[in-house]
């Protein structure tokens, strides 16, 4: 069931999709304190309750014991104190006494503090009051995840070939650096589906153009990559430079796209380009028209973008860096003691991402001025709805990627998220499987981090475990920051454990595609905690380190610099499927409870669940190479002679995606052998392996 109800006067965001009538009944769960300019829910937790949700922020599955801050964020140091990052993900699954869920739907900051203050208390605050709040009752907790889900929409489906492995990097500067990356994956026949184009790609940093210096014919290159089933995916940042000449500046200024400051006139920011104004995405003719711009790209041969810098990301603002220089100036010459060599040191750190500059921007949505501050999280999802609907006329046939750094819920059906600059820190890929299945809850299904850490150095062995848990996340894309160590897989002494590594995620991208059309179709979650499974086991409430995919297999990634194994818990007996040194897959069925299992570096296992089995393909270099009609099934029958499970496949570009034309798998044991047959004429078995 789902409640809903309403404080001051929402601003229509476009979160959900489905019609609620208000509730008349009283606000449930919370003690509820509202004035004017505030709103208060406040519940009390017991000591077993379990905060799930979230989505892309720091710390556990768990939420408890930190507070949070909805409101979009350029952050470059994902620390555990930091309380947000790029997204504000309005969702709260409350595991207590009675379970139920909780969306705030607003564009405006919203905080969280979960038993963070006390301990024991949770507290909502919504500043100013107006939204929509929905209050989602069912008794098990992925229930209450599938209501929210279809209240939200169906998310987002990308091409089949972004499944694929790609390789992004800030500063391939030119055409030869990328046709490099492709030759050295190509050499080592190392599979490889995209290359991405940072910010270096453009002429001076403008969208929508290309440094002819760098890429003297874009268009080729662009065909010879698809000649290798390599895709190019281009950057697009929000900020359009400033300059007389440049036809997005000058369109934008003639029509009245762009953000403005308080006297009207088009406010002036700098990110990279220096000086830009910001597309007004709130506004819809602003939005259609930004979006249709990337035309230009796609023309090109371009079937894949990634939007960047939407909080929007600020360097630095006119007013803002005159107030710095002021200070500066003010000690120059001057014997600084502590205070005012910190008054000095702040002047400059603190002109980016400005709340003042926030709340000098403003939108014309509609003909009704309105304050930024108070639609700021719904900047980068209207820079992203802008493009998948300027996709919709562009390209009637296919499929485009698209995936955006800040993001809100409703923003899930129009894109995907990277989860931004996290670092080469082991705390970075463990933070990465926490993330996971609370993305999944608020709809976010094509999702992934920055493989091997975007920030600082990575190692041989980071990259090894990251990779061992890539292999299972929609997104999985190798991405580093400019002037950090080379990580391209090849750049590594030894790349052999790469290999083997993506030749594993090639043979399951078929089962990772298929269920990840089946979870955006049903609502579902790819990811989820343990306990989501086996709800009526207590242990598995706090086990963060595993997930179970597609409800069908379980991971236990390593997660820690020089571990030679780790205890792994099982809350019923299941087959794990070891990847040993040699890339040979090895069989044991592991009794429920607590198992240490050592696994060298170059090792990992995944475990597949009673009574179901996974299906897997022959590698190939690239998604399009993939024969997915010849198919090997692992499984473990406990107690069955007979399994089903049904298979999505398509063309990987048809919009219209229909599950009803899914074919089924079914294997059965006759005669103590088990064989596999399957409604579609087209499919054979190479291989059935089913253990017991
Ligand atoms: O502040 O375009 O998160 O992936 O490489 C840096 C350069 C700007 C931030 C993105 C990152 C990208 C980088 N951008």
């Amino acid at each position: 069931m789902i409640r809903k109800y309403k404080f001051g006067d929402p601003y229509p965001t476009d979160a959900i999709v489905k019609e609620v009538d208000l509730s008349n009944e009283k606000f449930p769960y919370f003690i509820k304190n509202m004035d004017k300019e505030v709103l208060e829910l406040t519940y009390k937790m017991n000591k077993t309750d379990v905060v799930y949700g979230l989505g892309e922020n720091m710390h556990g599955i768990n939420k408890r014991g930190f507070h949070y801050t909805s409101f979009c964020t350029d952050e470059p140091i994902h620390a555990e104190d930091k309380v947000s990052l790029y997204a504000a993900h309005n969702f709260l699954l409350i595991e207590g006494e009675m379970n139920f869920g909780i969306f705030i739907d607003c564009p405006q900051k919203v905080e969280y503090d979960i038993g963070y203050t006390s301990f024991s208390i949770l507290k909502i605050t919504v500043k100013p009051v107006d939204s929509y709040i929905y209050i989602i009752e069912e008794t098990v907790l992925n229930q209450i995840v599938k209501a929210f889900r279809e209240l939200i929409g169906e998310s987002y489906i990308p091409p089949k070939w972004a499944f694929g492995f790609q390789q992004s990097r800030w500063g391939y500067q030119n055409e030869e650096d990328i046709r490099t990356v492709a030759k050295k994956y190509r050499e080592r026949k190392l599979p490889i589906d995209a290359i991405y184009l940072d910010i270096d790609y453009m002429e001076n940093f403008k969208d929508f153009t290309m440094d002819k210096k760098k890429f003297p014919d874009f268009e080729q290159l662009v065909k010879d990559m698809k000649k290798e089933n390599i895709r190019l995916v281009p950057i697009i940042d929000a900020g359009v430079k400033i300059e007389e000449g440049y036809s997005i500046y000058e369109e934008g200024v003639e029509n009245k796209y762009f953000c403005t400051d308080i006297n009207g006139e088009p406010f002036i920011g700098a990110v990279w380009p220096g000086r830009v104004h910001f597309p007004d995405f709130l506004n819809s003719k602003a939005r259609k028209w930004f979006g249709l711009q990337y035309k230009v790209l796609l023309e090109k041969g371009i079937e894949g973008f990634w939007n960047d810098m939407n909080e929007p990301a600020i360097f630095y603002s006119e007013k803002g860096i005159k107030k710095a220089f002021d200070i500066i100036e003010k000690y120059k010459g001057k014997d600084l003691a502590i205070y005012d060599f910190f008054d000095l040191k702040d002047s400059i750190l603190n002109v980016s991402n400005s709340i003042e500059d926030y709340k000098a921007i403003y939108h014309n949505v509609e003909g009704n001025r309105i304050s930024h501050y108070l639609l700021h999280n719904l900047y980068g999802y209207h820079m992203t709805r802008g493009a998948s609907e300027a996709f919709d006329i562009l390209e009637k046939e296919k499929r485009i990627l698209l995936f955006s750094r800040a993001s809100s819920i409703g923003m899930h059906r129009y894109g995907g998220i990277w989860t931004g600059d996290n670092s080469s820190w082991w705390q970075h890929l463990l933070l990465n499987i926490k993330m996971m299945p609370s993305l999944n809850m608020c709809g976010f299904l094509y999702t992934g981090a920055d493989t091997g850490g975007f920030g600082g150095h990575v190692t041989y062995d980071l990259m090894v475990r990251w990779i061992q848990f890539s292999i299972f996340t929609p997104l999985f894309r190798n991405h580093a920051a400019l002037g950090t160590r080379d990580q391209e897989l090849y750049q590594f002494e030894e790349t052999n454990v790469f290999k083997q590594l993506l030749d594993f995620r090639y043979r399951f991208i078929p089962f990772l595609y298929s269920s990840f059309i089946f979870a955006s179709k049903k609502a579902d979650m790819l990811f989820k905690p343990l306990h989501f499974i086996y709800d009526a086991d207590e242990r598995s409430k706090t086990v963060e380190d595993q997930l179970i995919l597609a409800d069908t297999v379980m991971i236990a990634p390593i997660y820690e610099q020089n571990a030679m194994g780790r205890y792994i818990y099982l809350p019923e007996e299941m087959l794990c499927v070891r990847i040993n040194k040699e890339g040979n897959w090895e069989y044991v069925v592991v009794d429920k409870g607590h198992t240490y299992m050592h696994l060298e570096l170059e090792e990992f296992v995944f475990f597949i669940r009673k009574n179901q089995f996974v299906y897997f393909v022959n590698p190939a270099e690239s998604v399009d190479d993939l024969n997915e009609d010849i198919l090997t099934i692992i499984g473990y029958a406990k107690d069955v002679e007979e399994m089903e499970c049904k298979v999505y496949k398509d063309d990987g570009y048809t919009k219209a995606i229909n599950i009803e034309n899914a074919y089924t798998i079914s294997v059965k044991k006759r005669r103590k052998e088990w064989f596999a047959e399957s409604t579609n004429k087209n499919i054979s078995f190479e291989g059935v392996h089913i253990f017991s």
